[in-house]
């Protein structure tokens, strides 16, 4: 039994409200929702008018109308709720968060010293670029990857941090650890960004609770060493939806309100090909638990997957796309490596749209 009485998935999405259109987020609408029940079972495909009225109630057993009535009204208040900003940023427009990876593939010497002036010097050529934010990142959570020591963590990450921070960059931390949230964040951190949504440490929730820092809550099926051999979803994106509508309730129980709160699919994070495209096609979902909406889709695998092998840096086209469709369902930041092109691709995309044309 999933947790939700029904899912509306949203679909026929469009940059601008038409008539009976449903605000999805704050920068996409809903024309028409796919229902799905608490069993996993899709009900119907339906015009958002229907899917937002008493009609809703038709396709669900009477002995729960109250439960129905109750839960209709708060999805409609959190796919309407206004997403007003994180971390100083505005989030009136897509906004761009370029990736600075302080881990072995960064080292210079390919040693054990890494080089944080270029790191630093990575992360500030990105904001020229047109990034709004940059994730310093200490511990590669890639597929396989072994864990790295909290105490080299911080020695990676904490200089490029304060750098980054006193030159006035936004800057996100890419950790799964407490300890590293609490450094990061009296180094200047703006947001914490967590694969493991708080539940990687046992003092991670306190600790960003108190940091008073917005955070990313990432979905990921079981841990990066291992977490490619078999993922199993009853429904992934129901599923996903499940996981993270939990962690946000966790975080208000832990005292950090929902506006400081980003939910993540978690792209490649313990997902098959099928599992990761689903959850593309998804994504407006996760508008119903009333949060911005963070997407990593940069180089990752999937790409290759679909179109070829491939090198990561071979991989801008998919990425470009995979991030143009995560726009298209209203997601309001993209976590990217290549900032210009996302830059331009944004640009390109935002200026077609009716509501912005005379
Ligand atoms: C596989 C390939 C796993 C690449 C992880 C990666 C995300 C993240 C990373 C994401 C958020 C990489 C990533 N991906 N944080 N950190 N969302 N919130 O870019 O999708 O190397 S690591």
């Amino acid at each position: 039994m999933r947790r939700q009485p029904f899912y509306l998935i949203p679909r026929a999405l469009s940059a601008y409200p038409l008539e009976g259109a449903q605000a999805v987020g704050n920068l996409a609408w809903a024309s028409a929702f796919e229902l799905w029940d608490s069993s996993g079972t899709r009900r119907a495909l339906v015009p958002a008018a229907e899917a937002l009225s008493e009609k809703l109630y038709a396709y669900w057993p009477a002995q729960d109308e109250a439960d129905r009535r109750t839960y209709g009204e708060v999805l409609r208040q959190r796919f309407s709720s206004p997403r007003t900003s994180v971390a100083g940023l505005d989030l009136d427009r897509p906004r761009i968060m370029g990736v600075v990876n302080v881990t072995p593939d960064s080292f210079s010497d390919g040693g054990d010293r890494f080089d944080s002036g270029r790191a630093v010097a990575d992360g500030l050529a990105m904001i020229e670029a047109g990034a709004d934010l940059i994730d310093v990142g200490g511990e590669s959570t890639r597929p396989g990857a072994a864990p790295v020591p909290v105490d080299e963590e911080l020695r990676r990450v904490l200089s490029v941090v304060k750098a980054l921070a006193e030159q006035g960059a936004r800057v996100s931390i890419d950790t799964r650890r407490a300890a590293v949230m609490a450094e990061a964040a009296a180094a200047g951190a703006a947001m914490l960004n967590d694969v493991t949504a708080l539940s990687g440490d046992p003092q991670s929730l306190s600790v960003a609770a108190e940091s008073g820092l917005p955070v990313v809550l990432m979905h990921m099926q079981g841990e990066p060493q291992s977490m490619q051999a078999a993922p199993q979803y009853d429904h992934v994106s129901l599923d996903v939806f499940d996981y993270l509508a939990d962690r946000i309730a966790a975080c208000e129980e832990a005292g950090i309100p929902r506006h400081r709160l980003i939910v993540d699919p978690g792209i490649g994070f313990g997902k098959t090909l099928d599992h990761n495209l689903r959850l593309l096609a998804d994504l407006a979902l996760l508008h119903a638990i009333g949060c911005a909406v963070l997407l990593g889709v940069s180089r990752k695998s999937f790409i290759a997957k679909v179109d070829g092998p491939s090198e990561a840096k071979q991989r801008l086209p998919g990425s470009l796309a995979a991030m143009l469709n995560g726009i298209r369902q209203g997601v309001q930041i993209v976590r990217v490596h290549d900032v210009a092109e996302t830059r331009q691709a944004l640009a390109v995309w935002c200026c077609m749209d009716v509501s912005v044309l005379p």
